[in-house]
């Protein structure tokens, strides 16, 4: 009873209403055109596909966004914090067909409803700024996109095995295969040999790479994930030779040491040689049966450990190195898209190799001994040895170890013509082309003359027809609308058809992060002055869910704007940022497939948004999961209710001076607890703030206002700074409850206007003091020493420190200048 009472004591819909018509009003999440130079801070939130309302994992993920951006305010810079609607693609197309009607109308009334809720919970986007991806001003700039890369050779097409998933009845992107199933629907992935089009991603492999050295502000779990996911693996390509018919047979190995041990080969299922080897009967049969067999399986079936199989051919190739028959196997643990789709098999040294030798009786010959003194007897070993060792039985190169022995090989190959040095990436192109309705059409003709041509830039957009039936049947449902597919080709004008494909939804998010710095350009996807003075993004947030697909591809395009003098910088993202997941009660990820979703507007509803704001920030820190349920806002509200709006009535109506800091003797000796407890807590949310760790900050604030005792402070400057302080650093998290409190203790402009508060670094921190250290007059180090501590002391834990070392170690200290308490500068030589 209690409880609903104390609830009553704030209209917190009327003060909600009240500053979000202000804050519209006066623009304030409003950013410039073009941002003061040095001031800007670009915080990025992924755009939401709008396949319903808001959950508590999109609110979560908002508020985390909006709190950095209105600090970031506070902190003085131009801010741009903006959203949007990643509208095309499956998810939005999926939902539409359940329901029976249009995606367009079914992804309009999400946004709709989506934004409302946004904008209800206080998220301080930019509004003006939005853009969505499926309306034809902005598709016409990702057809812009194709068009740029179509002309430097980068969107092509071939014909090749691609994920197809039965159920969507659409291609996929590798990245869109998750454990062999399509990441959406789940449903195992068949392999189809089909003409697609690809985005030449490889050609960035390397610099992809490179960039994630440059890359401090990401995390590295993720920074391990791309490494691992572009898969740089340097090797040779050896030339084996078909016995029968002398054509080229070149394999992909890591290990030439190993090339002496050699005893089969085995082909992918997808290698065309096959076809070109003249098999005979029963192995034709076989051959063809086990292919067949071997298409139906994921590819994460045939990778896996456990049983290797595969099927003798009844061919041979000869190993260049030493002229050896080596017989020809089919098998499916060969993956047809990598390297040459062939491997040398070395069951000696290699774990699937030996495994398949030993199923098939092959032999098992063994080339390399751990050392000079231990040797190996396949007899009496149960898997291979697969490290680095010396050479054995490899005839010129016996004795040779390790990486030299592996240089040696190559070096030979290369001379003789044997082979070439290689690098392999696991990295694919990037298959663009879906056949589906709900996308951007591939703008190109193709013309029965002129093959494939881009359609001029000064007929874009081409825009997706309204179709009745946009069932996904296997083909584009656009090659059924002939009003849509004939024309004539912008060449030489015959009559041609259009590309029925449309372009996979992430081609639409490479780039709209570059929309936002301009959102309403009419004559060019984004004005590049604009661009550049906004980019890089400072703070990305948004999901590991996207590690290897989004944030590979915006990096991508990133660099090719870079290329083609777009855009000045060629990596996207300072500081990328992954909230963690928010979990129902049972510990189960809220997913609107799952059903188990919780809105945010009942509690919003409830108890207001400020309150829902603090409980979920509140829980964890924000990489960390949250098991939400909604007994955690409970303590927070009360702290709300008695002890933060309450803390306005102890306000001295002194003339408010922030900036004001004491001395020691200015100060009675409660009065010198509660100054140090304040800069302590503003010292405590600054970092809490930088770390995105909220919790701590609030925790930190609960503290301070817990412990604060007006009857102690006789000064009325320090009582208010106490009171007002604490406002503005809960602002940021709970933005309308402040905005009120900040207005009744008389200021007439925006807490948001208004500077976050610095701590006094001279204030004692318990008894400690926090001294500022300089080697050269350059600030390295702040170290924390007891108050009472004296210049030799403060002297020995400054060199203690590392920070300081880098810039002392090696160089002769000349002299040392203390300032008591305040400063101590180091000068060095050398
Ligand atoms: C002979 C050998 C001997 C190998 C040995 C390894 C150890 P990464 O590092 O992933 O690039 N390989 C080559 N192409 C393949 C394909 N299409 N499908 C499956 N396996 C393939 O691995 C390169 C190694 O994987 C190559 O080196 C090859 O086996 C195999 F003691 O060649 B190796
Ligand atoms: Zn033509």
């Amino acid at each position: 009873m209690k409880h609903t009472e104390s609830r009553r004591r704030y209209d917190f819909k009327a003060i909600e209403e009240k500053w979000q018509e202000r804050w519209e009003t006066f623009g304030l999440f409003q950013a410039p055109d073009v941002p003061r130079p040095d001031a800007k801070f670009y915080m990025l939130v992924m755009f939401a596909y709008p396949s319903g309302d808001i959950h508590m994992g999109h609110f979560r993920n908002y508020i985390i966004g909006d709190a950095v951006a209105r600090q970031q305010m506070m902190l003085g810079k131009d801010v741009l914090h903006p959203f949007g609607w990643d509208a095309f693609g499956l998810p939005a197309e999926r939902a539409a067909i359940q329901r029976g009607i249009h995606p367009r109308e079914w992804t309009q009334g999400n946004i709709e409803v989506s934004r409302k809720t946004l904008k209800r919970a206080g998220i301080s986007f930019d509004w003006s700024r939005e853009v969505n991806s499926c309306l034809p001003d902005y598709y016409k700039w990702t057809q812009w996109m194709f068009l740029r890369l179509f002309e430097k050779g980068l969107a092509f097409r071939k014909r090749g095995f691609v994920n197809w998933c039965p159920e969507d009845k659409t291609v996929l992107a590798n990245e869109q295969v998750k454990e062999g199933r399509c990441e959406r629907c789940e449903t195992v992935i068949e392999k189809r040999d089909q003409v697609q089009w690809y985005f030449r991603i490889t050609d960035y492999a390397d610099r992809l790479l490179e960039g994630l050295d440059r890359l401090p502000g990401w995390p590295d779990n993720l920074k391990t994930m791309q490494r691992e996911w572009i898969g740089r693996s340097q090797g040779v390509e050896v030339d084996f030779i078909v016995e029968e018919t002398g054509e080229k047979l070149p394999i992909f190995t890591t290990r030439p040491d190993t090339i002496y041990g050699v005893t089969f080969m085995a082909l992918s299922p997808e290698a065309e040689i096959v076809d070109r080897l003249n098999l005979e009967s029963p192995y034709r049969e076989q051959v063809s049966e086990y292919r067949k067999k071997a298409f139906a399986r994921s590819e994460i079936e045939r990778t896996a450990g456990g049983d290797k199989d595969g099927v003798f051919t009844g061919k041979y190739a000869v190993n260049p190195f030493n002229n050896e028959r080596i017989p020809l196997w089919v098998a499916d643990y060969v993956l047809g898209g990598y390297g040459t789709g062939a491997v040398m098999a070395v069951p000696g040294h290699d774990s699937r190799d030996f495994a398949f030798a030993r199923k098939y009786g092959l032999p098992i010959r063994i080339v390399i001994h751990p050392d000079a003194a231990t040797a190996l007897d396949p007899d009496d070993m149960d898997d291979a040895f697969t490290a680095l060792g010396v050479m054995v039985r490899s005839g010129p190169f016996d004795g040779k170890i390790g990486e030299d022995g592996i240089e040696a090989v190559c070096s030979w190959a290369e001379e003789k013509g044997l082979g070439r040095r290689r690098v392999n990436y696991k990295l694919k192109d990037w298959l663009i082309s879906r056949q589906r309705y709900w996308g951007a059409p591939i703008p190109i003709i193709h013309c029965p003359k002129c093959g494939p041509v881009a359609v001029p830039d000064a007929d874009l957009p081409v825009l997706l027809p309204d179709v009745e039936n946009f069932m996904p049947a296997g083909r584009s449902p656009l090659e059924d609308v002939p009003e849509f597919m004939d024309v004539s080709c912008p060449a030489c004008g015959v009559a041609a058809r259009r590309d029925a494909d449309t372009m996979d939804t992430f081609v639409c998010s490479s780039w709209y992060f570059l929309r936002y710095c301009d959102a309403h350009n009419m004559d060019a996807p984004y004005d590049t002055a604009k661009a550049d003075a906004w980019m890089p993004i400072d703070l990305y947030i948004g999901g590991i869910t996207h590690a290897t697909g989004h944030l590979l591809y915006f990096r991508f395009f990133t660099k090719f704007l870079h290329d083609i003098d777009r855009l000045a910088c060629d990596e996207p993202d300072l500081r990328m940022f992954n909230h963690g997941m928010v979990l129902d009660a049972k510990g189960e990820v809220m997913s609107k497939s799952k059903g188990n979703v919780v809105s945010p507007t009942d509690l919003m509803d409830e108890r207001g948004v400020d309150v829902a704001r603090l409980a979920m920030f509140f829980t964890a820190p924000s990489e960390k999961e949250v098991l939400w349920s909604e007994e955690g806002t409970t303590g927070v509200e009360k702290f709300v209710m008695n002890k933060f709006l309450p803390l306005i009535r102890s306000l001295r109506g002194a003339r408010p001076d922030l900036t004001r800091t004491f001395v020691p003797e200015d100060l009675t000796p409660e009065e010198r607890a509660a100054y140090v407890r304040l800069n302590q807590t503003v010292k405590k949310a600054g970092e809490s703030f930088a770390a995105l760790h909220f919790n701590t900050a609030i925790a930190a604030v609960m503290e301070l206002v817990r412990d604060y005792e007006p009857s102690k402070i006789e000064n009325d400057v320090l009582n208010d700074q106490i009171i007002l302080k604490t406002v503005q650093l809960l602002a940021p998290l709970a933005p309308h409850l402040a905005e009120e409190m900040w207005e009744q203790a008389g200021f007439t402009e925006s807490v948001f206007k208004s500077a976050w508060p610095v701590h006094d670094t001279r204030a004692v921190v318990g008894d400690r003091i926090a001294v500022p250290i300089q080697v050269n007059g350059k600030l390295r180090d702040t170290v924390e020493v007891a108050s009472s501590a004296s210049q030799v002391e403060i002297e020995e834990a400054a060199l203690a420190s590392p920070r300081v070392r880098q810039h002392t170690d090696n160089r002769e200290i000349v002299k040392k200048i203390y300032i008591p308490g305040r400063l101590l500068n180091i000068v060095v030589k050398g």
